[in-house]
Order: C-alpha cells, then sequence, then structure tokens
C-alpha cells in the first residue's frame, strides 16, 4: 500500500516538470550560459593550483626519470660491450673451427705420408733383395756369407740380422755345427721384437736354438754368455730336465721352440729342425 503511494507521488513529480512557467526557464537558461565559462575556469585554477603543487612532485619524477634513463643508458651500454665480447667469442670459435679442420687435413696429410713412409720402406726391403741379388749372379756365387746388408740365398733378414730356418732335422749339436760351417750360429735371442719375429716363423714346428745347461749345467747362449729364465717364455714346468726319455746318458740339456712358440728342454740327441742367426753387418 506504502509503494503504490510513492509511485503516484512521482508520477506526479514528471507532471509538475511538464507544468513548469517559461519565467522560470529563462533564469535556468542564463545560468547554464555562465555555468560552463565559470566551471571551465574553475577547472583551469585547479589545475594551475594542482600543476603548482604537483611542480616539486614532477621535478622528483622527472629527476628520478633522470636517473633511471641514465641507469638505462648505462644497461645499454653494458649489454653492447656484452654484445660486442659475444660477437668476438663467435669470430674466436669460428677461428679455432677454421684452425681444427685446418689440422684435420695435416693429420689425413701426415697419414698419407705415414703410408707413403710404409710402402718406402717395404720398397727399399725390395731394392735391397734386388741388389743382393744381383750381387750373387755377378760373383756366380749362390751361398757365402753375408756381406753388404746382403744375407745368403735362402736366408731371411730381419733388422740387421739373417735368420736360417732349416727344413732338415738334425740333433742340437749337429745344428750347432751346421750353423758355424755357414759362418753363424744357433739362435741367440734378447728382445720381444726378435722374438715375435721367429714366433711368427716357427708356430707349430719345433726348432732347435742356441740354448743349452749340457757345458755348465747352468742355462746359456750358444755364445756362452749366461742366460737367466724368463718364465713367459716357457712352457708351465719346464725345463723340467726330465730324465727318463731313453734316449741315452743325462737329462735334456738343449731348449728348442715348441708348437706354441713357448720353450722346452730336451734331449740333445732328438733331431728336429733348427735355426740360424748371423749378422747381416748392414749399418
Ligand atoms: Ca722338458
Amino acid at each position: 500500500m506504502m509503494d503504490y503511494q510513492y509511485d503516484k507521488d512521482q508520477d506526479n513529480s514528471a507532471l509538475w516538470v511538464k507544468d513548469v512557467p517559461p519565467g522560470s526557464l529563462s533564469g535556468l537558461s542564463r545560468f547554464k550560459r555562465w555555468l560552463f565559462p565559470a566551471l571551465t575556469a574553475v577547472v583551469i585554477l585547479i589545475l594551475i593550483i594542482a600543476l603548482g603543487a604537483s611542480n616539486t612532485n614532477t621535478s622528483n619524477r622527472l629527476r628520478a626519470m633522470e636517473k633511471s634513463v641514465s641507469n638505462l643508458t648505462s644497461v645499454i651500454q653494458s649489454l653492447n660491450a656484452s654484445l660486442q665480447h659475444a660477437q668476438e667469442t663467435a669470430e674466436e670459435a669460428q677461428r679455432l673451427k677454421f684452425a681444427v679442420e685446418n689440422n684435420k687435413d695435416q693429420l689425413a696429410s701426415v697419414s698419407e705420408a705415414l703410408k707413403q713412409l710404409s710402402v718406402l720402406d717395404s720398397l727399399s726391403k725390395s731394392v735391397l733383395s734386388l741388389k743382393c741379388s744381383l750381387e750373387r749372379i755377378i760373383n756366380n756365387s749362390t751361398a757365402g756369407t753375408a756381406k753388404d746388408g746382403c744375407c745368403p740365398l735362402g736366408w731371411d733378414q730381419f733388422d740387421f740380422n739373417c735368420y736360417f730356418f732349416s727344413s732338415l732335422a738334425l740333433s742340437w749339436n749337429e745344428s750347432r755345427v751346421w750353423c758355424e760351417q755357414h759362418q753363424a750360429h744357433l739362435l741367440i735371442l734378447h728382445d720381444d721384437k726378435a722374438w715375435d719375429y721367429v714366433t711368427a716363423r716357427t708356430v707349430p714346428l719345433f726348432y732347435w736354438v742356441g740354448l743349452s745347461d749340457w757345458r755348465t749345467g747352468r742355462w746359456e747362449w750358444v755364445n756362452w754368455v749366461p742366460y737367466t729364465i724368463e718364465r713367459r717364455r716357457w712352457l708351465p714346468g719346464q725345463p723340467d730336465s726330465w730324465a727318463d726319455h731313453g734316449l741315452g746318458e743325462g737329462d735334456e740339456d738343449c731348449a728348442h721352440l715348441h708348437n706354441d712358440g713357448r720353450l722346452n728342454d730336451l734331449h740333445c740327441s732328438t733331431k728336429m729342425r733348427y735355426i740360424c742367426q748371423t749378422h747381416s753387418m748392414r749399418g
């Protein structure tokens, strides 16, 4: 009931606005005519006051901004320096890359040169062998001692030595004599290189070498140079000086290369292949 009354009053107000007398409207118009300039002036005044008031504040802000700009400038300068440094690093990396590629080329060249060197070495050996053959033809001899870097025909050269790997079998003593008759001696080995060369030729056959203990009871080379036993060169359990071989007097006093290239002692009367050795007299 109250809401309804209120609505009715509103409606009446609306009607009252429509019925305003012309005289009152003219006063309002005059007021409105001065209102805009007055308001503008007031706003300008307020702005001037506000600007004046905020002048100090603005200066402070400007100083802060200047500071920020200055900071920004130094940051930009620092960035520029970093960029330049990065660019230099990139250039350095590029230079290194070129250097590595260049080294790769050089390594390839060295490898190629080494290959050629190996070919040259092989060629040099062939030339030497040819020279030796020619000398034999000129001197009309097929045997003889090693001279001028040449090994006798049928002998093999390795480093500065000539080697003869027999195909016939003799006793250890007969082998020793055969080698001496050919200005050589039964095999004497001192370094791994020579061991490797010899055993690569002997495996899987047996060969007498110039090592025995029949003369003094101690192991020695055929030139009487004492020999100290190197375990890795002997078959396990050897030398065993086995005496029940039924091959006559004495035990096993002479050494030979077994089928795997390691040493064993056997009765010296056993017949087997043998290896003679002599200097090639080169160098
Ligand atoms: Ca033995």
